[in-house]
């Protein structure tokens, strides 16, 4: 999979070479690539963003810096998403069909976001009769400073689903936001007794059966607490 993320701070990146995915890149799993949005404007101050019509405060990023950045990237078939607090609400589901796409493009809005014209233009023109979808994802109810964090979010949600980054696929499938909804089991390892507090019994019957079937409740209570 082809990754590019467009911003204006591309050392909030810098977690993306550490772990999986660090090195899900070095085995060629993930091509992940970052751009300074800077570097497409051509203005002495390297400007990216000016007040917006109609008043308020803020600032809104141009549209024509966007469009420079983002033309010679997309190309048929690429996922265009747009970070905003506004999009759509980033699930599992979401991971689950992002991780089947070649190429992903996270444009990173900053201040009031960007000029709702860039959606628009890549929704519409010959880029969208060529194959590219646009999407507006928001990682959750509250705002953050700008897209980058938010990127970081769903990079690791998405990649972490390629047949091949993950050491052991099975943890896949035992997965604690499984998409059914439910949330993982409470988890125990050694010692057997911790300050005072000892592993439930069922983990140490040896009676698989058993422990499917505690695990299931123990994920169920959990779920119902959670929503
Ligand atoms: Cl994608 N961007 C910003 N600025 N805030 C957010 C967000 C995105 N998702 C949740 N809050």
């Amino acid at each position: 999979m082809k990754i590019d993320a467009i911003t204006i701070f591309p050392e909030y990146f810098a977690p993306a070479q550490l772990s999986l995915l660090g090195k899900a890149q070095g085995r060629g799993l993930v091509e992940l690539q970052i751009h300074d949005l800077r570097s497409f404007t051509s203005d002495n101050h390297n400007t990216v963003d000016d007040t917006p019509y109609g008043g308020g405060a803020g600032m809104v990023m141009l549209p024509e810096i966007w469009g420079q950045a983002l033309d010679p990237l997309l190309i048929s078939d690429s996922d265009l998403i747009i970070l905003t607090p506004a999009g759509s609400r980033f699930t599992q589901k979401m991971a689950e069909d992002f991780s089947k796409s070649s190429h992903l493009v996270f444009a990173c809005g900053r201040y009031e976001g960007i000029d709702d014209r860039v959606r628009q233009y890549y929704s519409q023109s010959q880029f969208a009769k060529a194959g590219v979808r646009v999407h507006e994802v928001s990682v959750g109810d509250y705002v953050l400073g700008g897209g980058e964090v938010a990127s970081l979010v769903m990079i690791e949600a998405i990649t972490r689903l390629i047949p091949g980054v993950l050491g052991n696929p099975e943890s896949l499938t035992e997965e604690s936001h499984n998409s059914d909804g439910y949330l993982e089991y409470p988890n125990f390892t050694k010692p057997q007794e911790w300050r005072g507090i000892s592993v439930p019994e069922v983990l140490l019957s040896g009676n698989h059966g058993e422990i499917a079937k505690w695990r299931k409740l123990q994920a169920q209570e959990r779920a119902k607490k959670a929503f």
